[in-house]
């Protein structure tokens, strides 16, 4: 298992806190997701094998929000 936090900007929410995690927790190879909006991040446990970072970055990307660093 791999363990990563993501810098998200754009989150101004719960709901958008909900958004980002909805997305991310289907991703096959996602084993937990715990995402804050102070600081906004995403904190994503996943397992290497079958996903990486840029399907994560991607994912959260495509709910519309943008992934910094
Ligand atoms: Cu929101």
């Amino acid at each position: 298992m791999q363990n990563i936090t993501l810098k998200v900007e754009g989150m101004s929410c719960q709901g958008c806190v909900k958004s980002v995690t909805n997305v991310l927790q289907p991703i096959p190879g996602v084993s937990k997701v715990v995402v804050t909006l102070k600081p906004g991040q995403a904190n994503v446990e996943f397992d290497p094998a079958k996903t990486n970072v840029d399907t994560l970055r991607k994912a959260i990307e495509d709910a519309g929000y943008d992934v910094v660093g």
